[in-house]
């Protein structure tokens, strides 16, 4: 297992679209799975898709526990949103691509989804709560969108210089 780099605004890798996974999970793609996970809780964040360390698949890691809780990692492989609720929930998001900036977004409270496990299995999963956030926000990178896309204009440009701004004076 690796930690990898993770992305960060302006690098335009973040604004492809992922390719899906064809046939099947592999260990090749359950190798960058392991990396994935101990790349997020190194950050630490409690999500991280695969194009944000570079990789332009459609793969997602999580794991929601608490802080004291024991670790419960998943894993989603080719996911698809299968039905949203008409009603909304705003959240305060942040991103481990867009470090240090948290705002407000409104999704969808409640979505079905459809994803591959690790082990290749084709499961189907409702979502609500934090959960049916964070999978939004991650599928979110897989189409090359990021939460501050969701944002004002004002507010979207104000995130690019304060994270640019961050990264220049780190480097000095
Ligand atoms: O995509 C990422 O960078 C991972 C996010 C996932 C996330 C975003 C918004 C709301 C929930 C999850 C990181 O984990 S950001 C850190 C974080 C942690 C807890 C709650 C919100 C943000
Ligand atoms: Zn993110």
């Amino acid at each position: 297992m690796a930690i990898r780099p993770i992305l960060t605004v302006p690098d335009p890798v973040l604004k492809q679209r992922s390719k899906p996974v064809e046939g099947g999970v592999t260990d090749v793609h359950r190798a960058l799975m392991d990396d994935m996970l101990e790349t997020m809780y190194d950050a630490p964040g409690i999500g991280l898709a695969a194009i944000q360390v570079g990789e332009p698949l459609r793969i997602i890691v999580m794991d929601l526990a608490r802080e004291g809780e024991e670790k419960q990692p998943r894993f989603f492989v080719n996911p698809e949103i299968l039905w949203t609720s008409d009603d909304k929930k705003p959240w305060e998001e942040g991103c481990l691509s867009v470090p240090d900036i948290y705002d407000e977004v409104e999704r969808p409270a409640r979505v079905r989804l459809r994803y591959m496990t690790y082990d290749g299995k084709t499961v189907e999963e409702d979502a609500e709560g934090l959960f049916a956030v964070c999978i939004q926000h991650e599928m979110d990178h897989l189409e090359g969108v990021l939460f501050i896309d969701h944002l004002s204009r004002l507010k979207r440009e104000s995130a690019v210089r304060k994270v640019k701004k961050a990264e220049r004076e780190r480097a000095l």
